[in-house]
């Protein structure tokens, strides 16, 4: 349904008996820098329409995706503070700013047990990219299977937090399970996976597939990742809900390239 229609999310979760809202709904970085008025309305309004319902109907807990978008300058781009200025460049990143403390208030307001992750770049296979500036880690893999070579929208050294799409669901439903009574961040909490450059996810795809070629072509997208940090300190989520990552650039890349070649061969 559109997240925009109040009545249409209301009318799901009292047919369904929601309990669990997992609100993923929402414009990303690069589409959001060029429609920006679009990307607000979506992410705001659909995020208020979300926070309103939950409180109307009682949801038990409600999950709403951060990101790393939230930093901008002002920041220790090499290790992020859990507690650092939210100081975002980008539409999604205020948004998602905004977003953040519009959760803590219905925590505190409402008592509503709304959760929620500053999400790096998320790698899967599962569905195709979506206007995402972390996105090129995985059109690379769709490259090198089909064309075997890959036209790169960053520079090679561009340093990016990310997470295998199978850590990201696992941390996701960790927090939903975790204790409330341990969380003591209702914002949103630090979440990192792993950290790379283009250059270096090239280099894991070619071990498997000697014959890829990359060049870089630096766009619009470049100065938005510019502006992010390469690496979270996610020590909070560690201490309050056991978090750990299981996905490396190499295992990841071992999965992903088997899973799409067999798409592609289907
Ligand atoms: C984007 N994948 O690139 C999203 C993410 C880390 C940024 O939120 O816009």
């Amino acid at each position: 349904m559109n997240v925009l229609d109040k009545e249409a999310i209301l009318n799901i979760i009292r047919s369904n008996e929601v309990t669990h809202f997992y609100h993923l709904a929402a414009i990303l970085s690069a589409k959001g820098e060029q429609n920006p008025s679009k990307a607000w309305e979506v992410n705001m309004k659909g995020l208020l329409n979300v926070l309103e319902c939950s409180v109307e109907c009682k949801i038990d807990r409600l999950f709403f995706p951060s990101s790393i978008a939230v930093f901008g300058e002002g920041v220790d781009k090499n290790l992020t503070a859990q507690d650092s200025v939210l100081k975002p460049t980008s539409v999604y990143g205020i948004s998602k700013a905004a977003g953040e403390n519009w959760c803590n208030y219905y925590f505190e307001k409402y008592g509503l047990d709304v959760r929620s992750l500053r999400y790096p770049g998320i790698v899967g296979h599962q569905t195709l990219p979506g206007g995402g500036t972390t996105d090129y880690a995985v059109d690379i893999y769709y490259a090198a299977i089909k064309k075997s070579h890959f036209n790169c929208f960053l520079k090679k050294d561009t340093a990016l937090p990310m997470m295998y799409m199978d850590d990201a669901i696992r941390a996701t439903i960790e927090l939903m399970e975790a204790d409330g009574g341990r969380l003591q961040v209702r914002t949103s909490y630090n979440l990192q996976g792993m950290t790379f450059t283009p250059e270096e996810i090239y280099e894991s795809i070619k071990k498997l597939q000697g014959d890829f070629t990359i060049d870089y072509q630096p766009d619009f997208r470049q100065e938005i990742a510019d502006s992010w940090p390469s690496k979270l300190d996610d020590s909070a989520a560690r201490k309050d809900w056991d978090w750990q990552p299981e996905y490396d650039l190499e295992k990841m890349t071992v999965e992903m390239y088997s899973a799409i070649l067999a798409k592609q061969q289907n």
